[in-house]
């Protein structure tokens, strides 16, 4: 199952206590202290890791705590450190605060790791606490205590194009004939239930990360189909190509298919609606000859049109995004 949300809480280790003894030797009638101190609490690491592709795991376990830092003990020796909790996320994971906006860690590369809660440290134990005047301190510290938290994690996608368009348009379809990627493709409307990356490979070693997402519908900021939630999945995408069927079987009409997705796309936020766009009418095998040219009058702006079918336009998409895409570097 694919989740792009949890809400988790987390818990560093707490300091183990301080020891409180005293030299005993053979020979030396009347040792000093030597109590250790106790050993530092775990701390709770998240790190970004390709293998992990959702926040399933995460939403399931409520609570994640480190270990706590072991006692300290006679001889001076110090308890031992409790294990740290490292946590893998995928990348793209951004790190809140529950129930605020305030962003912690916003993990984007593989790699990418952040200490969200140190543990607490160890206490002291009595070999601290001498002086002219106690030689013989029974003082010792407690261990301090780990830091809680509730955390709000929200999966956002990183790629660089963003596959956007009505239900059956042939996203998926696209996906899978310029990448590995093999999502789910039939001839009903929302096949895709969750977003999908793919890598399409250029010539010269050239790569861009395209991201198929769930179809979107007329009123899909309101919840209609599958919503537009899954478009937080585009917020980092430098560009989005969106694929109108040039047959266009449930509008009747290319424009108005664009202008029902361009609408839900300025929905969800002003900066994903101006992002630079292809626009692209895609089953082209389906409308040769007069019928391309009628879709095409009809859509009254100039689109790129391809077949995933057949191949057609897909090396020139291919191209274009790529140009699109370096032309929009962000400063
Ligand atoms: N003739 C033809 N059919 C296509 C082409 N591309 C996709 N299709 C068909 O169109 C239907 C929908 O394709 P999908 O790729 O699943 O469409 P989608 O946009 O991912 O759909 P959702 O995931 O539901 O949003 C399938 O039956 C495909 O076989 C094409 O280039 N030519
Ligand atoms: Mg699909």
């Amino acid at each position: 199952m694919f989740y792009d949300e949890a809400t988790i809480k987390i818990a560093s280790g707490a300091g183990g206590r301080g020891c409180v003894s005293f030299r005993r030797e053979i020979y030396v009638p009347k040792g000093g202290p030597d109590g250790g101190d106790g050993g530092r609490g775990g701390d709770v690491v998240f790190i970004a890791d390709d293998s992990v592709s959702s926040l399933y795991d995460l939403a399931h376990t409520p609570l994640l705590r480190a270990k706590n830092g072991g006692i300290g003990m006679g001889a001076k020796c110090t308890g031992a450190s409790g294990e740290d909790l490292v946590i893998k996320v995928p990348p793209g994971t951004v790190v809140k605060k529950a129930g605020t906006e305030e962003i912690i860690a916003d993990l984007t590369k593989p790699g990418d790791s952040i200490v969200i809660a140190k543990g607490g440290k160890g206490g002291y134990g009595n070999k601290h606490f001498a002086t002219s005047t106690n030689q013989t301190p029974r003082e010792y510290e407690e261990g301090r205590p780990g830091v809680e938290l509730e955390l709000y994690l929200e999966l956002k996608l990183i790629a660089d194009v963003g596959l956007v368009g009505l239900p059956n348009a042939g996203k998926s379809t696209l996906l899978s004939r310029i990448s590995a990627a093999r999502p789910r493709i039939a001839a009903f409307p929302f096949t895709t239930k969750q977003p999908y990356l793919g890598i399409a490979e250029l010539s010269d070693y050239r790569r861009l990360v395209f991201a198929d997402l769930p179809g979107l519908i007329e009123g899909a900021h309101m919840g209609t189909g599958l919503g537009i939630e899954f478009l937080r999945h585009i917020e980092r995408t430098r560009i989005i190509v969106h694929l109108i069927d040039i047959t266009a079987p449930d509008t009747g009409d290319v424009k108005k298919s664009y202008e029902t997705i361009r609408n839900e796309l300025a929905s969800y936020s002003a900066a994903l609606a101006s992002k630079p766009e292809i626009v692209v009418l895609s089953k082209g095998d389906l409308a040769q000859g007069e019928a391309r040219s009628d879709a095409l009058k009809a859509f009254g702006r100039s689109a790129h049109v391809i077949s995933a079918a057949t191949g057609e336009g897909l090396p020139e998409l291919l191209e274009l995004a790529w140009r699109i895409f370096h032309e929009n570097r962000p400063e």
